[in-house]
């Protein structure tokens, strides 16, 4: 049975191949500064966007044509289960990602529920035995039900509160069965609308219990996965807890949970906070916190988080050359595709066109990040900016020797100060050259 056509694994091609279904610039062997491909990217398939998701939006219901939809209830469950190790296979990816929610039905009941994850997970992890592939991470769905109308670990409700606990308890449980490098907590609906019924130090107090919680029952059940916070300011809720990475950052630090997270960045969430990409990658490798990226990107004309496909070259070019400079690369996290295909592309196979897509723009950005970081192309540029900092008072200044004092005296000999150009223009078609020559 295929779900997507029996199309065979999607092979390199190069740059000249016009076949829809080659890879042009992902060459999962090809070395760069010492890894392959596919040691730098490590991509994932996002399970909600490639296997429940199905079009639909504010005014229209799903289009997606999914061979699948055929069937119901746990039977649905495992179809959708055979359907991702098809598609893992004809990408040649070797990770996937998951909430709860995602993979089986919920039940009436707690105890229903989770029946039907374990029945589920069981059979994830035979199919993850038979191909070899890899759990990036998994999460806990906690903002589609109707019970998590007031958030999760910032509800006002103690009995969705301790919910919620069981659920990501379960997560845990089953994120150590199947052996996933990365546990992530997006904020789903932590965050509020309005501060006139909101206990704003409650919330973030009993935000961070919860996490030190599951910081403590992973370790009780010996699960070394890589805790994750996925920053996004805004939608479901209109203030998300998480908003960014400073902010998240400084969430952890007051909390004492720094030592125990990490961030996952999402492309699409870094642009509605008012960032770029590679601005909140910067700030996460800044700041030792960089684990894994959420690869899509948003549309600049739309206030939300469309998740389209990641195509721009420039934007995965500068988030290849934060990746590069993080210690250890992007360690054990990846790129994950959460992304989803336009209601538009409605077909199975538009899936699989959309991926080859996304990993052809990362495998593109990662040899242009790479060239440009060899030839020292902005460390050049940024030495010369700040050179003023190498000798003389800027020296000073950075060795810790200067004061106000000296610096007034210094300030009063100095007449006029000289500026130099930034030169932008100039460097921004330096880079254009690097996309397009390398
Ligand atoms: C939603 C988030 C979500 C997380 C996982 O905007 O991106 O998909 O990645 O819960
Ligand atoms: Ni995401
Ligand atoms: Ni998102």
């Amino acid at each position: 049975m295929s779900y997507f056509g029996n199309v065979a694994p999607i092979k390199f091609e190069g740059k000249q191949s016009t076949n829809p279904l080659a890879f042009k610039f992902y060459n999962p062997n090809e070395v760069i500064l010492g890894k392959t491909m596919r040691e730098h990217l490590r991509f994932a398939v996002a399970y909600w966007h490639a296997f429940t998701g199905s079009g639909s939006d504010p005014f229209g219901s799903g289009t997606a044509i999914r061979d699948w939809d055929k069937f119901s209830g746990m039977d649905l469950a495992k179809a959708r289960v055979d359907a991702c190790f098809e598609l893992l296979n004809i990408l040649d990816v070797d990770y996937f990602c998951f909430h709860d929610r995602d993979i089986a039905p919920e039940g009436d009941t707690l105890q229903e529920t989770n029946k039907n994850l374990d029945e589920i997970v069981a059979y994830i992890k035979e199919n993850m035995k038979s191909s070899g592939k890899k759990l990036l991470w998994n999460t806990a769905n906690m903002f589609t039900n109707p019970r998590f109308v007031h958030g999760a670990a910032t509800t006002n409700n103690a009995e969705v509160y301790a919910y919620a606990a069981a659920q990501v308890k379960k997560a845990l449980e089953h994120g150590k069965e199947l052996g996933s490098e990365n546990y992530v907590f997006w904020g789903g609906r932590e965050g509020y609308e309005t501060l006139l019924n909101t206990d704003m130090g409650l919330e973030l107090d009993n935000l961070a219990r919860f996490l030190h919680m599951a910081v403590d029952y992973a370790k009780e059940i010996g699960f070394d996965a890589q805790f994750l916070i996925e920053p996004k300011p805004k939608e479901p809720t209109k203030h998300q807890y998480d908003f960014d990475a400073a902010t998240t950052l400084s969430f952890l630090q007051k909390y004492n949970l720094l030592p125990h997270f990490k961030l996952n960045i999402e492309a699409n969430h870094a642009t509605l906070a008012g960032h770029t990409f590679e601005h909140e990658l910067r700030v996460s490798r800044l700041n030792g916190v960089l684990g894994s990226i959420d690869a899509n990107q948003g549309d600049m004309l739309l206030g939300w988080d469309t998740d389209e496909f990641p195509t721009d070259l420039y934007s995965t070019t500068l988030a290849m050359y934060e990746i590069l400079q993080n210690e250890g690369g992007i360690g054990r996290g990846g790129v994950n595709f959460d992304a989803k295909v336009r209601r538009t592309s409605f077909e199975a196979i538009d899936v699989v066109y959309a991926h080859i897509a996304g990993m052809d723009a990362f495998a593109r950005g990662l040899q242009v990040a790479a060239k440009l970081l060899e030839d020292r192309v902005l460390e050049n540029i940024i030495d010369d900016r700040y050179a003023s900092f190498k000798s003389g008072i800027g020296a000073d200044i950075v060795s810790g020797k200067a004061s106000f004092k000296t610096l007034e005296a210094y300030a009063l000999q100095n007449n006029p100060i000289v500026n130099k150009s930034g030169r932008l223009e100039n460097i921004k078609g330096i880079v254009n050259q690097y996309l397009i020559n390398v």
